[in-house]
């Protein structure tokens, strides 16, 4: 009874106030699906946050053109030269909501074990005890937003869907970019259907009269997943993944769960499309490198060895599940790029350049004097610019023009080199997977698992140097297995597990992807990296296309870390590379690698028994074939 007539209130107060097109109600919801659980999780949210009006988003242009508008108008978002970017704007984060915020994400679990060490874990009554007085009137004074989304192509059967309500008009601007998001989700949901519920607000309620803020948010951010239920609350941020609740919290923590949960894998993997021009023969490969080490560079790279070709499906989330014939078929859940913006330039990137030619939102770079976008590595500097915190910018300054983790949100669609098959509900088979991080020494270019149970491992021993994408100090080697650290939703003993059992899994291990690991980073004495990197990486992708293929042995070379490539296997034609760079991008070094291990043991003991027997095997084996070495 009393649900019923606070929600009657709402519509009365939502017709009463704005009596026009502009404005629904949560009638316009129940007139859209027959979903009762949809409609009263809905309903509860509002009856808790209290907002004036709800908005049930449709996903249209012209929706993205109304928000956008009265974001401009308000001050909030500037809107970009329309004769050099059109339809594209620049918002500036508060100063303190600049990337995700890893120690406000938790994962609550009834059992801690199960959450792991990897996750700050709470009980989910405790956590629920504290959110509620915090979510409690925390949109008064602004709309609730409303986003039925599908992460994956429509009615794929590896996608799945959500819902988020949100009170950021900006965070709906980026979820239309990154998801396929409103009416049509809303369709896919079916009456009985299952959605990942995802309550989100800024937690910033405005008093009447309050004036608003350009980026509201909240000093207390809490980012919260109760895999037990499939469901996530994200509190206090406007930023990235701590706000596009599709991305990080359902595609990988959340996801991550239900893959283990039901026999498939949740990563965060590009995935390309890797054609030998001259045999037409298409490989399609995912790669795992921790944040901002180089994804949305690989994806869509521009090989600059003649003859190969690589197409985008996607740069950050891959879900893979097994398809009739055996093998793993990925899909990219997304529908855009959420790409870091410095060091993007014409010759690192000109794909990415050219996807974020229009329809694109930029947060934190610097705008410069006619109204465009720049950040570090862009471009020679402009005499000045406005930088990301609005303040007069020149090269004197001193301090960078946009801040490190200032980001690019564009459609996918956009993409020059998008792979016809990006889109495609059965998804595409993956040959090879790749992992690897950003390591100034130790790690060779490439290598090559022996087989899936030492490619797990390869992927367990993941480490790199702290980048701008999370809090904490920038180049510290932490361990971030299979670039899932601050992602997977559960215990990592358990995930690494879970990979262990994806050969008992398929009916056939011989047709389970091939396994190798990369490092573009590796630098010389004097800190210059030792490999040009970028378009140069589709060198390594040809070798790992034609390890694929090759029987046996050929085109390798046994090392005890794993298969390296044989003499003159990895085609370094017309690169200009010393011999001495070449010895030392490819030098093992017992040594080091020891003390990796150690690290690696000392690492795997906070997993006590969660940890796969497996993996103390491959850690021992290694141990032996070094010591062999
Ligand atoms: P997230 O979106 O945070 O998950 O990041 P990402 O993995 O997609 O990283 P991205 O491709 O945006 O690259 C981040 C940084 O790595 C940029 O500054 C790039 O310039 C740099 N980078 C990418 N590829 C290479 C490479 O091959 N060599 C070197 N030296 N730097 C690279
Ligand atoms: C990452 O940090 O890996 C990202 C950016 O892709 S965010 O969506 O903010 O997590
Ligand atoms: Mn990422």
């Amino acid at each position: 009874m009393l649900k019923s007539a606070i929600i009657k209130n709402y519509n009365n107060s939502v017709l009463l106030n704005h009596y026009t097109k502009r404005f629904y109600s949560i009638d316009t919801l129940k007139s859209k699906t027959n979903n009762k659980n949809v409609i009263n999780w809905v309903e509860e949210q509002a009856k808790l946050c209290k907002p004036d009006k709800i908005h049930i988003c449709d996903g249209s242009n012209e929706e993205f053109e109304r928000l956008t508008s009265e974001l401009v108008q308000k001050g909030f978002i500037t809107k970009l030269n329309p004769n050099k970017r059109p339809n594209s704007f620049l918002a500036r984060s508060d100063p303190s909501d600049v990337a995700r915020v890893e120690s406000s994400t938790f994962i609550c679990t009834k059992d801690k074990v199960d959450a792991g060490p990897n996750n700050n874990w709470k009980d989910p009554k405790d956590m629920k005890a504290t959110l509620n007085p915090l979510f409690d009137g925390c949109m008064k004074g602004r709309t609730m937003y409303v986003m039925p989304y599908s992460m994956g192509p429509i009615n794929s059967p590896i996608s799945h869907v959500g819902v988020q309500v949100t009170d950021s008009p900006f965070v709906v601007c980026n979820m239309k970019i990154m998801t396929r998001m409103g009416d049509e989700a809303l369709k896919s949901i079916k009456e009985n259907d299952k959605f990942v519920p995802c309550l989100h607000s800024v937690g910033a309620p405005l008093k009447e009269g309050q004036k608003d803020v350009a980026w509201p948010c909240n000093s207390k951010k809490y980012i919260v997943h109760y895999p037990e239920e499939y469901s996530i609350a994200s509190y206090g941020s406007g930023y990235g993944g701590n706000a596009l609740l599709g991305k990080k919290c359902f595609s990988l923590r959340i996801a991550s769960v239900m893959a283990r949960d039901n026999g498939w894998l949740a990563e965060h993997m590009l995935i390309l499309g890797l054609t030998n021009e001259i045999s037409g023969e298409k490989k399609y490969v995912a790669a795992a490198f921790p944040s901002a080490c180089g994804k949305t560079n690989l994806a869509m790279l521009t090989p600059t060895i003649p003859g190969w070709k690589v197409e985008t499906v996607g740069d950050d989330i891959c879900w893979m599940k097994f398809g009739k014939d055996g093998r793993l078929y990925a899909i990219n859940p997304e529908n855009g790029f959420f790409g870091v913006a410095p060091g993007t330039s014409s010759s690192s990137n000109p794909n990415a350049l050219e996807a974020i030619k229009k329809n694109t939102l930029f947060t934190n770079v610097a705008l410069t004097s006619d109204n465009d976008v720049w950040w570090e590595g862009l471009s020679t500097p402009p005499m000045k610019a406005v930088d990301w915190h609005g303040n007069e910018w020149s090269p004197q300054s001193g301090i960078p023009a946009a801040h490190p983790n200032s980001r690019f949100t564009a459609p996918i669609s956009q993409c020059p080199v998008i792979d016809p098959s990006w889109n495609d509900p059965k998804g595409v088979p993956i040959s090879a997977i790749i992992f690897g991080g950003r390591r100034s020494s130790t790690i060779p270019l490439v290598y090559q698992a022996f087989d899936w149970k030492h490619g797990t491992f390869m992927g367990a021993s993941t480490a790199s140097e702290l980048t701008a994408a999370a809090e904490g100090t920038l180049g510290q080697l932490r361990h971030d297995p299979f670039a899932m650290l601050p992602f997977c939703g559960y215990n990592m003993g358990d995930y690494f597990g879970h990979w262990l059992s994806m050969e008992q899994n398929s009916k056939d291990a011989s047709k389970l992807p091939k396994i190798f690991y990369v490092n573009w980073f590796r630098k010389n004495k004097n800190g210059k990296f030792l490999w040009p990197g970028f378009g140069e990486n589709s060198r390594v992708l040809k070798w790992i296309f034609e390890r694929c293929n090759a029987k046996g042995e050929e085109g390798a070379q046994q090392s005890p870390i794993g298969y390296i490539p044989a003499k003159k296997s990895l085609d370094l034609d017309g690169l200009d590379i010393s011999k001495d760079s070449l010895r030392e991008l490819f030098s093992i070094d017992k040594n080091e690698w020891l003390n990796d291990l150690s690290s690696m043991r000392k690492y795997c003991s906070q997993f006590g028994n969660r940890l796969p027997k497996e993996i103390e095997n491959q850690m021992n084996q290694l141990e032996n074939r070094l010591n062999e070495y």
